[in-house]
């Protein structure tokens, strides 16, 4: 099935990490065992289809830079010929990289039509190429979404929006995509709070707009158990951008979010590399923090850049970072319906077809690389047997009476004051564990 965008390139190949070929895995090597699996089921790699096929390379200050075959000329309307056009050229990449899954929000697939009709049967279309392609290829979808965000209509929020009509069309929408990951077989449904949130307090209510939004997902998640969807409901946080406030800022508050509603144990969260350092935390921080309150479940894994404070979504190319990423995916038990999804795109002045392709290779090299030198930490109990040094005190029988809720605070003090208690500051031997891990990256 070549659609010929990538000219007469061959499927990326495990060459070694001696290659010099650009068009190799050097490290990613799908059926190598890791910790009892392959590489593949670990990782669970996806292709993000709006990045890769639909934007066009613009920035603030200047337009299109890329020419695709599948782009409607200036002047011209895009149609389903185009969006045809682009399946061919995803799927073909697919195949190429041997990514397992894609991403895609409905918005990036099919031209918006005139009426909410025809938008949606046109998703109704390129769901029938997709599950033909899908088939055909193998390749799975690891989440569908929608984009509520970037049509006008969406401008003050979509759920959260002050016109009513807005959240319905919004709650339409969504009921739209999940049936259409359901029938295409998604493992997950998305919800990033495209617009969720705000600009300026003074024409915001904000109790009211996420009363809103627990009401929205509710409904999703009712939605969802009444047509029998088996996937996972994500939301993924994001602190700012485009809003100048967004409501889902991080996990902790995510986690408040679902408490207040009761959806803590229908919901988990996809966590963005990129969306983690813009709430001021470190990727590692809001995967452990997820796992530790049982909503881990999926990733974005592209980076910022560290100076410019946007969402620069770029491909991820910092080992060091990585190990320490997927050692709290590991730690965490590994993804069971997530994965790893390059929500990454080149940078405007990548032109070639080739710079897809190596752009994911490259991140996926990167992956495998943080993986590996996580499943050695985890193995070799590298930071986990210190840790447990660390608590160990806990163990004891009043610590643990403690913990259970069997002392008071009267108790405990009486305790301290009878036994003599006067604690020994421990070293936190940050700098030891440091050099450990710069051993295995
Ligand atoms: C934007 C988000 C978005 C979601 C899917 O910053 O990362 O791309 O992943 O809507
Ligand atoms: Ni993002
Ligand atoms: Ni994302």
């Amino acid at each position: 099935m070549s659609s010929g965008f990538f000219g007469d390139i061959k499927p990326i190949r495990y060459e070694g990490p001696e290659s010099e070929n650009p068009l190799a895995y050097r490290h990613y090597d799908a059926d190598e065992i890791v910790m009892g699996k392959r590489m593949a089921d670990h990782l669970r790699f996806a292709v993000a289809y709006w990045h890769s096929f639909t934007w066009p390379g613009g920035d603030p200050f200047g337009g299109q830079t890329f020419e695709r075959p599948w782009f409607a000329r200036p002047g011209e309307v895009e149609t389903m010929e185009h969006a045809k056009l682009k399946a061919d050229a995803a799927f073909e990449m697919f195949s190429l990289l041997g990514t397992p899954y894609f991403c895609f929000h409905d918005a990036d697939v099919r031209p918006e039509g005139t009426t909410f009709a025809e938008s949606a049967s046109r998703l109704d279309e390129i769901a029938d190429v997709f599950e033909a392609k899908m088939k055909e290829t193998g390749v799975k979808l690891l989440w569908g979404t929608a984009n509520l965000f970037s049509h006008r209509r969406f401008m003050a929020g979509a759920a959260t929006n002050p016109d009513p009509d807005v959240f319905a069309y919004a709650a339409a929408t969504v009921k739209k995509c999940i049936d259409v990951t359901k029938r295409l077989k998604g493992e997950n449904y998305v919800l990033w709070g495209g617009r969720e949130g705000y600009e300026t307090l003074l024409n915001t209510d904000i109790g009211r707009e996420t009363g809103q939004a627990g009401r929205f997902l509710s409904m999703v998640v009712d939605y969802k158990h009444r047509i029998g969807f088996k996937g996972t409901i994500l939301i993924e946080p994001k602190p700012q951008e485009p809003t100048k406030h967004q409501y889902d800022y991080d996990v902790a508050t995510v986690y408040g979010f679902l408490k207040r509603f009761g959806l803590e144990n229908e919901v988990k969260v996809n966590i963005e590399q990129g969306h983690a350092i813009l709430a001021g935390h470190t990727f590692e921080h809001e995967l452990a923090l997820a796992a530790a309150l049982g909503i881990f479940g999926s990733i974005d894994m592209n980076r910022n850049d560290y100076q410019s404070g946007w969402d620069t979504d770029q491909f991820p190319n910092n080992v060091p970072e990585m190990a320490l990423a997927y050692y709290q995916v590991l730690h965490a038990g590994g993804f069971k319906t997530g994965g790893t999804n390059f929500d990454a795109k080149l940078r405007r002045q990548s032109l070639d077809p080739q710079d897809l392709l190596i752009a994911h290779i490259g991140g996926m090299d990167c992956c495998a690389r943080g993986l590996k030198a996580a499943a050695r930490m985890i193995e070799d109990k590298a930071l986990s047997g210190p840790l447990e040094k660390r608590y160990a005190g806990w163990k004891s029988t009043e610590a643990q009476a403690i913990l259970s809720g069997k002392r008071t605070l009267e108790e405990v003090a009486e305790r301290v004051v009878r036994e003599k208690i006067e604690p020994q500051p421990k070293s936190g031997r940050q700098e030891h564990l440091e050099n450990i891990v710069n051993r295995y990256v």
